[in-house]
Formats: C-alpha cells, structure tokens, sequence
C-alpha cells in the first residue's frame, strides 16, 4: 500500500535508537530531547489514526512542561480537548517502542484492533512550547502526520491549555470558541472584563500582579494577551525568557517545591504574585508579608477561593446545582477540612494526574479540580450551564438573582474547561479576589496550611508498591501500610502516604502533621519503611 511505503520512507528519517524503551506516562512522553525524535515522528502517525478513527481534530502538543529545558515531551489531546483515552495511551506506549523493522506492522495491528478507516480524512492541530528542541520535534510530529497523509495544522509557539482549546473549538463547531490564539484571548478578556465591572473602583495597585512566566511560553503568551485585558490587569512580567533559563530557579513547581520566590523577580510586602510552569498549565500565588516571611497559595487555596464563591453565587441565584471539589492525597488536610466541615461541600480525592481529577469532577453539576501543585480547572456539566443561562434570560426574577446568574456565565466563560490553564486560572482568580475586594492575605486566611514534607525515595523497583483508596492507602508491599499507620499515630493531626511516581523512577512520601519538625519526621520515618 502505498501510504506504508511512505511511513517507510519518511521513518528512515526518525530512527528509532535499538531498544531504548520509553512509556507514554501521567502526561505523555517525557524525557531527554535527544531521545525523542523518532517518538514525535510516531506520535504524529497516531494523532493520525486516533482523527481518522473519532473523524475528529486532535492534538499533539510537544512540551515537557516543568522538566528542565534539555527535557522535552509530548501528549496527545482527544477531539472534546480532554488527555488521550487510556487505551490509546497503550497503542501510544506499544508504538514507540517497536523497533525500525516492526514500526508498519505495529501500526497495521493498532488499525485493525481500533477498525481504523484509512480513506477517511484526518486532522491534527500541533503546538509546542519554547524550548529550543520543540522546533526540530515539531517538525516530526508534521512529518508523521503527512506520512499518512493527513493535514496538519501548526500553531506553532501555543500553551498547553491554548492548543486544548483549539482542539475542543474545532470539533464544537466552535461553539466553545474560535480556534485561534485571537480567539482565545477574545473569549477570557471579554469574560474578564465583564466580571471585574462588577468590582468598580479598583485602584491601580488592585490592578497590580507580578507574574513570573518561568522563562517560558507562558510569558510570551501573557505579553500578547495582555492589550486584550483593557489595563483592567496590571502585569509585570518577570522571568519573560529574554535572560534566564526556562524553568530555571524560576516556575511553578520550584515555588511549590521549594517552597519560596523565584529568582528574578522583586517582592514588596504584600504585593500579589504568581508563577507559571513551563507550558503555562499550572499556576501558584504567593506573597511575603511585612515579616519577610513567604505565604504560598497553591491549588488547595485556589479550589478553596473559587469552590466557596461559586457556592455564594448560586445562592444568590437560587439554583441548587451541586459544587464538588476533587483533590488528591497531597490535598493540604486543612483545606479538605475547611471545605467539609466549614463550608459543607462535596470532596472527592482522585488519583495524581490531570486525567484522573478530570474524570472525576465530570460527574458533578460543577466539579472544581485541583492539585496542590497548581494544575486544576472548573467544569460545568451542560445541564447546569443550561440553567445558569435559562436563569440570565428570565424576565420573572429578582435583580440579586440576575446578576449572579450573570456572574456565573462570565465566569464559565473565562474557565478553560478542557484542562488546568494558568492564564484562566489567573484571570479567575484575579476576578474573584476584585469582585469580593479581598486581598491576597484575607484570602490566605481562610485556614491555615497544615505543615508537611515531601520526600522521594530510590528503591530497586518502585512498582513493588501498589496503592489503593485514590493512592492514600499502600496494600503491597505486605505490613507497609501497618507501619505507617503506628508511624502516623505518635503525632497530631497526621497522615501520611506513599506511591510510586508516574514520572521518575522513585516513590514519593508525603506526611503532614501540627508542627514541622513533626511532619519532616514523620516523612523520614516513613521513608524508612519503605526500604
Ligand atoms: C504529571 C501530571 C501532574 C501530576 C504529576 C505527578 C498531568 C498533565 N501532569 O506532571 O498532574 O501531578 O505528573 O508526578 O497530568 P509524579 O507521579 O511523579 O508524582
Ligand atoms: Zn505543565
């Protein structure tokens, strides 16, 4: 056949290195750049086939987010701008992994299991972010793409969360927007705007927000949307990739990691600030207070804001849509707390991983999701945007009722409902703290972060380790959980969990208790149990 003539050929161009073996992981492939040409090149052949089989747009986006910048990845994106479908995750795995002289059986075998109709047309949006590698990778994913010959469409420099939405744009028929970077910055800044008139007299120094892009496209992208926003956002803009190094001293997860500021940038006290990562999906706030100490507002006290005003908007507008919260074991005990006892709100804890969270919030009216690291977004089932809107047009309500119904759709329309969006989550945020006129202290307030520790361990084979009850709970090895049980007894307040990571070869131990020295020694103790 003539199309796997030219898979051979163009293939010959991507060699794959003789048994190096890689595993689409949590979020895709993600490992040194020089190890992944011939990964994109296939990746590219299986957006293909995954569009032809949905007869669907669908995404490859090469990033390796917060990894450093030698680092590089990709993830596919299915046609709704949801994470590619798990068992396409193992054709991914499967297909990246044959060696040269297997790649087109390997192919043909995932065409007949998925029943692939190869006449049919397919469509594949690609994006990627800055690092120097994306160029070359990119340009094998569109290698891959037209091997089969399919169109491909190249964004070019894109965010994560942007090229979801283009992908959810395209095959919406664009009722969720339009598919372009104007597009995307036309329906949040409108909705922003709509939402911050309702928080008039904002001085500038409301307006104000230093964010730190993490040297990364993030920044870029914040520079462009920026005239959209009508200075109703004053941004300074640090760590914009004219000097530093992506990801370096500098982001989102070194924030959250090391628990302080990034280099590059100058806090005075109190002033409000935020960190990207490197693909701008994920978002943390912080500030220093007058004490020079480090306040982090990460995703718990971000679902915290957001969950409890969604919660007073629709009891202004008298609509009984259930407000869920999915977090995960590394939820702050706090903030699960707060939520249930304080605020009475439904918690779910899901798995680590964008995917699982996701899935999870899909079954609630509103389902707002969350990682402590900062990745997270709210989804809105269809029927309670039906209602929200039904509610904005009714000529028999109340003016209190109507203007939160009114909120409540500029608010929808600001989330990126397909994935965790660090400019959405910002604007949300901003919009939420200037609408309710609190600060970033008050908002830091609401409960106080229980003090915990994260360690990693080496171990010979991290999947001795089997969890259960969304990671909490470890049932393998046999008498690991036991000891970590009477560990977790000698403090207060405590808990602790282990579980292999998704992403390195190590497992990750996580405890918190009332004190730190409390909680560092726990986390210690338990690493010991591990061994
Ligand atoms: C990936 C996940 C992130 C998760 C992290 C856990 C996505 C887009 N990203 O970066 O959500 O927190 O993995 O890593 O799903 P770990 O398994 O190494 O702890
Ligand atoms: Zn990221």
């Amino acid at each position: 056949m003539a199309q796997f003539e030219k898979v051979s050929q163009y293939s010959v161009q991507h060699p794959k290195p003789t048994g190096l073996v890689l595993q689409y992981g949590t979020a895709g492939f993600r490992t040194h750049a020089n190890q992944l040409d011939h990964i994109m090149f296939r990746m590219g052949l299986l957006a293909a086939l995954r569009s032809k089989k949905t007869k669907s747009t669908i995404g490859v986006m090469v990033t390796a987010s917060h990894n450093p910048e030698e680092d590089n990845g990709v993830k596919l994106i299915d046609p709704m701008g949801e994470m590619v479908t798990p068992a396409w995750e193992g054709h991914a795995t499967r297909l990246a992994n044959a060696e040269q002289e297997s790649l087109v059986m390997t192919l043909k075998d995932i065409i007949e299991m998925e029943a692939v109709d190869l006449s049919q047309n397919a469509s594949v949006f690609i994006g990627k972010d800055t690092r120097p590698s994306s160029e070359t990778l990119s340009q094998a994913v569109l290698d891959g793409v037209s091997s089969l010959d399919s169109h491909a469409y190249d964004y070019g420099l894109l965010t994560t969360p942007q090229l979801h939405f283009m992908v959810c744009c395209k095959n919406t028929q664009f009722r969720y927007g339009t598919a372009t970077v104007e597009g995307y910055y036309e329906k949040l800044s409108q909705a922003f705007i709509q939402l911050t008139k309702h928080a008039p007299n904002r001085t500038d120094d409301q307006k104000h927000l230093l964010v730190d892009g993490a040297n990364g496209i993030g920044a870029l992208k914040m520079r462009e949307m920026e005239p959209f926003l009508q200075k109703e956002l004053k941004i300074s803009l640090h760590n914009d990739g004219s000097q530093g190094k992506l990801n370096f001293l500098c982001g989102a997860d070194y924030v959250k990691v090391q628990q302080k500021p990034p280099e590059g940038i100058k806090m005075n006290a109190g002033e409000r600030c935020c960190s990207f990562d490197g693909d701008a999906d994920r978002i943390v706030y912080y500030f220093i207070n007058s004490a020079g100490q480090f306040h982090l507002l990460d995703g718990d006290k971000i679902a915290t804001l957001i969950s409890t005003y969604l919660k007073e908007l629709l009891t202004q507008a008298g609509l009984d849509l259930q407000v869920a919260v999915v977090q995960t074991a590394y939820a702050n005990g706090s903030s699960t707390h707060y939520l249930v006892e304080t605020m009475k709100l439904t918690v779910q804890c899901a798995k680590t991983g964008v995917k699982h969270l996701h899935h999870a919030a899909q079954e609630f009216d509103i389902g707002v999701y969350f990682e402590a690291n900062g990745h997270g977004t709210i989804l809105f089932s269809k029927a309670a945007e039906g209602r929200i809107q039904q509610l904005t047009v009714d000529p028999n309500i109340n003016d209190e009722k109507k203007s939160a119904a009114v909120l409540l759709e500029n608010l929808i329309n600001l989330c990126n409902q397909t994935v965790g969006d660090a400019i959405s989550d910002m604007l949300l945020i901003e919009a939420v703290l200037a609408i309710r006129g609190m600060t970033v202290q008050q908002w830091d307030a609401i409960y106080s972060d229980l003090p915990n520790r994260q360690l990693k361990v080496k171990v010979a084979d991290r999947r001795v380790i089997e969890t259960t009850d969304a990671e909490r709970r470890a049932v393998r090895p046999a008498g690991l959980q036991d000891a970590i049980d009477e560990l977790v007894k000698k403090y207060q307040k405590s808990r602790a969990f282990v579980r292999p990571s998704g992403t390195e070869d190590v497992v990750r131990v996580y405890a918190e208790a009332d004190t730190k020295e409390a909680a560092d020694t726990l986390a210690h103790e338990v690493s010991v149990a591990v061994y």
